[in-house]
């Protein structure tokens, strides 16, 4: 049997990471083994190249020379990780995926579409996930967050750019969210995380389901 493949979306502390736990919990109780992974990193070479561009050691080469090393990481991650787990019958979760390179090099950082599309057909290929939650909040609420968490003002590579360009980034996840709907599905994150959990948990039964599970862990408020 095939696994799943779901990845989560959006701007800096919309709340990714902590969606992806609460999903793996729910996935579990229904029964499923369940692998959560992040990007960049995810395996033991993705994660060095991760520290070489969150660090911004890379940042001088360009938007284009940050696309080919997010590629790669992502082709070291889907070989050691992913593509292993989809075929042992595992879902995966994972903390963004190729969207992010999209979005953030492609649109923010103007590289050639081609280019994008090209390195996305050759290291993903058909490993494309069956259900992307992109994970929608104002700017401001993503990154007083993402500071609150962190105690202090210095953010990474990205966190460290400016407020248009995670105002950009947020129309650029919404657009993306229209344009690949049967794929993608728009999740206001600006609520409870629970309250947040139980509308992306309706998505997953509602695209990927149904589940073999009891009525009681299907259940929950409404939205
Ligand atoms: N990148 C990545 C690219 O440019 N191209 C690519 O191809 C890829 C793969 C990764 C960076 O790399 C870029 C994008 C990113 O800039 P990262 O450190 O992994 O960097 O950072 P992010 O993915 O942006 O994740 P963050 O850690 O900033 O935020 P999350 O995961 O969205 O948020 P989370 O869950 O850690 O929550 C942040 C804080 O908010 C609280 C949490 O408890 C936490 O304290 N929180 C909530 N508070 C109130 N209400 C809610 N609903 C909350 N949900 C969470």
């Amino acid at each position: 049997m095939k696994g799943r493949f779901i990845t989560f979306e959006g701007g800096e502390g919309t709340g990714k990471s902590t969606q992806v736990a609460l999903l793996a919990d729910r996935l579990r109780q229904a029964g499923m083994q369940v692998v959560t992974t992040r990007e960049p990193g995810g395996s033991p070479g993705a994660e060095i190249i991760r520290h070489v561009i969150l660090s911004g050691a890379a940042k001088p080469l360009g938007a284009e020379a940050e696309a080919m090393l997010f590629a790669a990481a992502r082709d070291d991650h889907l070989a050691h990780t992913i593509r292993p787990a989809l075929r042992r019958g595992d879902w995966v979760v994972c903390d963004r995926f190729a969207d992010s390179t999209r979005v953030y090099q492609g649109i923010l950082g103007e590289v050639d579409q081609r280019l994008i599309r090209r390195l996305e057909r050759l290291v993903v290929g058909d490993t494309m996930p069956d259900l992307t939650v992109v994970l929608d909040a104002p700017a401001e609420t993503g990154l007083a967050r993402a500071r609150a968490r962190r105690g202090h003002d210095d953010g990474d590579r990205f966190e460290g750019e400016t407020i248009e360009f995670h105002q950009k980034l947020r129309d650029a996840y919404r657009q993306l969210a229209l344009e690949e709907s049967s794929r993608c599905v728009l999740v206001n994150a600006t609520d409870a995380p629970e309250r947040v959990a139980e509308k992306i948990w309706k998505h997953v039964v509602d695209r990927l389901g149904p589940f073999e599970t009891s009525p009681v862990l299907m259940g929950g408020a409404a939205e």
